[in-house]
């Protein structure tokens, strides 16, 4: 048995650590008159290319922001930066039987930039590559040009992250292109959006690493069947992304297949051809490009030592004050964008499949706070919903605002006085500061205590380049959690369980297999309906 002082070797003994949690007895006040100010404001924020983040709103002062640097170099925390983008073996736990596999998605977009030269990130790189070039060509084959939609099926992370991008990406849609997702198991969302598009002008492309994800199957029969039924070859419609050699790496059954490697995580393979066909087809491939290379841009920046403007790390760093030393339980991602809608549920699957976990990278208890709930909504529309407890709930989240300076679309009008955007905007900063300073009120009810953190990123525009940006932004800023924690971001056991289970379910539906108890009872609640 490991004694209590080794185990907290790693993440709570180093230095930095035990100066941030006496820091933490006495945050910096942001109640305070004055405190709020424009030198805090000016000071406290980092620009990098597309991105300015404001980080004013957090309870952070100079000693904290010194140790929170201190701990990252204590952690080592841009070495392993530099590691996983070079292609070490990161994915793996010491000592047990675990993935052990290289993390290479930064691979996916680095050859319209200057490539990482590791060995294995060129040739992760070059294999990226030819996939892009297939599909470039596949997209200018005349034989394409008749589609007007895309479905993608597919689940998880290969669904979230390229709805997502694609939601944010609409105002660059080529002309009579769309897309729709199938990624549930539930035959009425497969039933709407059938009843929705015209199958002759439809091309679907399967999405899935291992090629046997349960819910991606089922789907595809379901929609191949519909192909059938109207009279039309399933093959020449569908399209498959996946893993060589997977059951879906099939010649007979696909018009063409992409492939992607293991050492691209699902949570972040939207910048592989897992987002790469369908945003390629409804948006063209430049534009495509250009998401890759502002996420490119992005990958190298996490990997400078300069602490204002590496925003990833600044922003994972902020992330482990208000987690581990402020105790804040939960991350909100708010855009004040609607093209950001999907960014909250594509964010909470990428950091909490990642941090959720609550053993180290040699498979001991940690005994500290790991990923934090992540959430969100874009505001305005939260304000309406779910600000109240914000503002005055028994909990404290910890907040991220993005924010937007210019409109995608451009239509916008003067109503009484103020554009929309400017309205969007005047909301965004107001709210960061009242939950800053909170208000004073004589009237329980109306009073504000303050000190709720929160930071804003910035951005003058929502283009394919700044999303890329802000898409690998969110990437680093949760591997650097997983690297200060020491615990391993990239494999998923703990959804391994559950899937299991429902398999048992299944052949009891089959009739391959006899209930046992628990599962007797709950289809017995079924039957009595
Ligand atoms: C993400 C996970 C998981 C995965 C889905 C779909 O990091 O690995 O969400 O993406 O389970 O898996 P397939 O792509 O293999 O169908």
């Amino acid at each position: 048995m490991l004694s209590l002082e080794v185990l907290h070797m790693k993440f709570l003994a180093s230095p930095a650590v035990n100066r941030l949690k006496k820091y933490s007895q006495k945050p910096f006040d942001l109640t305070k008159k004055g405190a709020l100010n424009s030198r805090r404001i000016e000071t406290l924020q980092g620009t990098l290319g597309p991105l300015t983040l404001l980080y004013a709103t957090d309870r952070v002062d100079d000693a904290v922001l010194d140790s929170l640097w201190q701990l990252a170099e204590e952690r080592g925390a841009l070495a392993k930066m530099r590691a996983m983008q070079s292609g070490q073996k990161l994915n793996k736990i010491q000592g047990v039987p675990s993935e052990n596999r290289r993390v290479l998605h930064t691979a996916m977009r680095d050859f319209f930039s200057d490539r990482n030269p590791s060995k294995h990130a060129l040739v992760a790189s070059t294999k990226a590559f030819e996939e892009f070039v297939k599909l470039e060509q596949f997209l200018k084959k005349r034989s394409t040009q008749k589609y007007h939609t895309i479905i993608q099926i597919g689940i998880g992370g290969s669904y979230l992250g390229p709805e997502a991008l694609y939601k944010a990406l609409e105002k660059y849609q080529v002309q009579n292109r769309s897309a729709r997702f199938i990624s549930n198991v539930d035959p009425d969302n497969t039933a709407r959006i059938l009843k929705e598009v015209d199958l002759k002008k439809t091309l679907v492309v399967v999405v899935s690493k291992s090629g046997s994800t349960l819910e991606t199957k089922t789907n595809e029969a379901l929609v191949r069947k519909a192909f059938v039924q109207k009279g039309l070859d399933p093959k020449t419609h569908f399209l498959s992304v996946t893993g060589k050699n997977s059951p879906m790496d099939n010649p007979k059954a696909y018009a063409a297949s992409f492939y992607m490697e293991d050492y691209v995580g699902g949570r972040y393979s939207v910048t592989s051809m897992v987002g790469g066909v369908l945003l390629g087809f409804c948006f063209g491939i430049e534009t495509f490009k250009e998401v890759l290379k502002g996420a490119s841009y992005m990958d190298k920046v996490a990997c400078s030592e300069e602490k204002q403007t590496n925003l990833p790390l600044l922003s994972a760093l902020l992330g482990i004050w208000n987690r581990n030393f402020l105790h804040y339980p939960t991350f909100a991602v708010i855009p004040y964008t609607e093209g950001l809608a999907r960014l909250p549920a594509h964010l909470q699957q990428c950091d909490m499949e990642s941090n959720g976990k609550s053993i180290d990278k040699e498979g001991r208890q940690v005994p500290f706070c790991t990923g934090p709930i992540v959430w969100g909504e874009p505001g305005t529309s939260a304000q309406h919903s779910f600000y109240q407890w914000i503002h005055q709930g028994t909990d404290i989240a910890s907040i991220e605002c993005i924010g937007v300076k210019q409109s995608q679309y451009g239509y916008d009008e003067q109503i009484e006085g103020t554009s929309s955007q400017e309205k969007l905007l005047a909301n965004l900063f107001a709210q960061s500061i009242a939950l800053a300073t909170g208000k004073k009120d004589a009237n329980p009810n109306k009073r504000f205590h303050g000190n709720r953190p929160s930071r804003i990123l910035l951005t003058k525009q929502l283009t394919p380049y700044s999303l890329g940006a802000i898409l690998s932004y969110y990437e680093h800023k949760i591997a650097f959690q997983g690297f200060l924690w020491d615990i391993n971001s990239f494999d998923q056991e703990g959804v391994q369980l559950g899937k299991k289970l429902a398999g048992e379910i299944i052949d009891c539906f089959k009739g391959t297999s006899a209930p046992k108890e628990p599962i007797k009872s709950y289809l017995s609640a079924l039957e009595q309906l």
